[in-house]
């Protein structure tokens, strides 16, 4: 494999700090594989999958990339594209089979050695606690609307904490709880496929306590030294127009989307216009006393993933809906501008918009870019070659608005292109292709795109070269 960048500087174009971290992210159940190995119990998602008609084509996670038995190849793959960073997490069931109860030996093992492989060629591990892929016996008690699985996370928490503190610098509790709680328990589209907006809501709370708890727990378990985060995917809303029914409608997405995990997480309160807009679906009672003041515990840096914007007006939409309460109140309108295979808009507008809102509104806390790409329908032509322009169009605009948004006084510290390698895409199954190195699943080779190398580009030079 041949994909060591030559080392130039990027003729004037946007040019990033030293210290700035170049990474790629993967998650768990998206390419590991081994699902039945080393002890490894089920997780909602291999209940959901294999659930007739919840992901495409029948797919599951059971062999996906493969990883669990290719880590030292992958690893050597991400030092010949030379990423400071890698971004991975832990799959619960395989460290604590069931999600109760002591550790998984051999599970733990395959993260020490992950790690210590990432730090042998020199690229900083960046740890996630929980990328959705909660114990099936624990959602088979309720799953994340009972309180009790924020307990249950924190006590796996302390297990991984344990066992990886004196290797891995940057931990993250959650990634996106958002999509755990909402299009888990609300919409139905991930697992566990339920369609209760009031769960999905409990949901949500139990996930901000959860990370509050495990914060606690890592703060007296791992090095002071260490960097502590949570993972959003904050959403870029927008009002189709600035009548007050549309910059309504933008508001209540951004309580239910945003706010809901910024508010307690950043400021230790729920706002009150979530509150009032939920009303017909709970009092809240679920929430402590003392809840609050554990979700606000400080943290060292915020992740947020961006896509594309979100753009709402006046209006209904139908149901299930991820977003509890507001199905008689918004419409989403699709976004203008060129689509990814997703029929995601491309508008790295959104990803300045919220970097220059957290700047704002969260001036002390650095902010990483733990998740931003494309899927696009990639394939190996004859040559051998895979041609990706359309991602390094996408990589390029987002790469630049993360440099205006520097320029304009965000604090942003690093960024972490989604995805390494071609993975399980949730619902979507294999149909997607968000990798830079492109996975051919009957052989499972590995074959660098185009954007790959120009990713290596760029992090050897620092900085997005001139087009
Ligand atoms: O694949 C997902 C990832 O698991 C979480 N963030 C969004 C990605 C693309 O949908």
């Amino acid at each position: 494999m041949t994909t060591t960048a030559p080392h130039t500087t990027p003729a004037a174009g946007a040019i990033f700090p030293p210290a700035f971290r170049w990474g790629a992210a993967t998650a768990a159940y998206q390419i590991e594989g081994a699902a039945n190995e080393d002890g490894r119990t089920p997780s909602i998602w291999d209940t959901f999958s294999r659930t007739p008609g919840k992901v495409r084509n029948g797919d599951t996670g059971d062999i996906a990339a493969d990883h669990y038995h290719r880590m030292r190849d992958d690893v050597a793959l991400m030092a010949s594209l030379g990423l400071t960073d890698y971004r991975f997490s832990v799959s619960w069931p395989r460290v604590q089979p069931t999600g109760r109860g002591p550790a998984s030996q051999k599970g733990l093992d395959f993260y020490r050695a992950l790690a210590d492989e990432l730090l042998f060629r020199g690229i900083r591990p960046v740890l996630t606690l929980y990328h959705w892929d909660l114990p099936q016996e624990l959602e088979d008690a309720g799953g994340w609307p009972e309180r009790d699985t924020a307990y249950r996370f924190a006590e796996y928490a302390e297990l991984v904490a344990g066992a990886l503190g004196d290797r891995v610098q940057t931990w993250t509790t959650l990634n996106e709880p958002w999509c755990a709680a909402f299009l888990g328990y609300a919409d139905g589209v991930h697992a566990p496929g339920r369609t209760e907006p009031a769960a999905a809501l409990r949901a949500a709370h139990h996930l901000n306590l959860g990370h509050g708890l495990a914060v606690g727990v890592l703060r007296d378990t791992i090095p002071t030294s260490a960097e502590v985060s949570l993972t959003l995917n904050l959403a870029a809303v927008r009002p189709l127009t600035n009548s007050p029914a549309d910059v309504d409608a933008a508001r209540r997405i951004d309580a239910l989307a945003n706010r809901v995990f910024l508010d307690p997480v950043f400021h230790g309160r729920y706002p009150e216009d979530l509150l009032a807009d939920t009303a017909d679906l709970t009092d809240w009672a679920f929430v402590q006393d003392e809840d609050l003041r554990v979700i606000s515990r400080p943290l060292d840096s915020l992740g947020i993933n961006y896509y594309s914007p979100t753009v709402v007006a006046a209006g209904s939409h139908p149901l299930p809906s991820p977003w509890p309460a507001a199905q008689d109140h918004v419409r989403f309108v699709p976004a203008p501008g060129p689509r990814t295979a997703m029929d995601w808009p491309v508008d790295a507008g959104g990803l300045y918009e919220l970097l220059t809102r957290l700047r704002d509104e969260l001036p002390d806390t650095p902010v990483l870019v733990t998740e931003n790409g494309a899927a696009y329908d990639d394939y190996v032509d004859p040559s051998g070659a895979v041609h990706d322009p359309e991602r390094i169009t996408y990589l390029r605009e987002h790469l630049e608005a993360v440099h205006r948004a520097m320029e304009a006084g965000a604090d942003v510290r690093g960024y972490f292109l989604w995805s390494l390698l071609d993975n399980f895409e949730w619902a979507y199954g294999y149909g997607k292709r968000f990798g830079m190195v492109h996975v051919d699943y009957a052989s499972q080779r590995r074959t660098p795109k185009d954007s790959a190398l120009w990713y290596a580009q760029v992090v050897a030079s620092g900085g997005v070269p001139r087009e």
